[in-house]
């Protein structure tokens, strides 16, 4: 009894595990679906579940987190009712002289067997996914991604020199409509149904250029380019944020994502190039007046 006991208690861990999962999707299931807004692809109040997609990278997201999603409920499903038979079936009342079964050969191969091919289920289909985001096989255009300590510089090399920075708007700068901490000043413009690389690159640290509804993340690392893909298939705005610990202003690096029409977004292009011709820009107030936190935090982090 005191083995089966022991056995069932090992086997309670996951289950708890699985019992605050489905807590957890219920309530998102009860939390409903966001409501209509102006603006795509933005968080919302109350959102539980993934961004809704809006291109093929996140679309394939949410397939494989949607299979992986069924493969824990049917497991928590299974482990919990498997549990409660065992404590109603082998209760004292019911089960006074308990087996003294140590081993069974066939059940210890089964649950050894079974967790591997639900491994290699779920393995196939990552690696799929991982390769199709990995880089763009048939590119429309191509964006050079740049992080810097704290704003993004976004470059165009199929248009000559075109290159400007993305800076964040503070909230007291805001105009009704603007989303805060989300908002930048000029925003990333692309067309819509276009493959778009993006090779990434770090100025100063480590940053992640991450805009959840177009299914895009990938690290901007100082000495290296990465490459990573994105399609935006409605035309709209996009949000997203540096999601890689930074240093002091690393929860204000959002980034705006602009889809438009091919034929606007030639117009955008000539206007760009013009608007952009002299690429200087100074730091943000706000760094320049705090030298001496900004190096504290440097050498904090260069300590590390
Ligand atoms: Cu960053």
């Amino acid at each position: 009894m005191r083995r089966l006991i022991g056995r069932s208690l090992k086997i309670s861990a996951p289950v708890l595990t699985g019992l605050l999962g489905m807590a957890a999707l219920c309530l998102a299931f009860w939390a409903g679906p966001a409501a209509a807004e102006d603006v795509v692809g933005a968080p919302h109040a109350w959102g539980m579940g993934l961004q809704e997609a809006f291109g093929p990278v996140k679309e394939a997201i949410h397939d494989f987190n949607n299979l992986v999603l069924w493969i824990i409920i049917i497991i928590s499903v299974f482990v919990t009712a498997l549990l409660a038979y065992c404590v109603w079936r082998y209760r004292e009342s019911a089960n006074p002289t308990p087996s003294r079964t140590s081993h069974h050969t066939m059940l210890e191969v089964a649950w050894t067997v079974l967790p591997v091919l639900i491994l290699l289920i779920i393995a196939i289909p990552s690696f799929r996914l991982i390769y199709y985001e990995d880089r763009a096989r048939d590119a429309d255009i191509t964006i050079n991604v740049q992080g810097r300590q704290w704003y993004w510089h976004y470059a165009y090399p199929d248009s000559g020199e075109l290159a400007f920075d993305s800076r964040p708007i503070p909230t007291e700068d805001l105009k009704p409509g603007d989303l805060r901490n989300l908002t930048v000043d000029e925003p990333l413009v692309i067309p819509v149904g276009a493959n778009v690389r993006v090779l990434t690159t770090g100025q100063d640290v480590i940053h992640s250029f991450f805009v959840p509804s177009l299914g895009v993340q990938k690290y901007t690392i100082p000495g290296r380019t990465l490459e990573t893909w994105f399609r935006a298939d409605h035309e709209g705005t996009f949000y997203g944020q540096c999601n890689q610990i930074c240093g002091t202003n690393h929860w204000f690096m959002p980034i705006v994502v602009k889809a438009i029409p091919q034929a606007q977004f030639q117009a955008w292009l000539d206007e760009a190039k013009k608007k952009y011709a002299t690429n200087e820009t100074a730091p943000p107030a706000a760094i320049a007046a705090q030298p001496a936190a900004v190096a504290t935090t440097q050498l904090a982090e260069a300590g590390r």
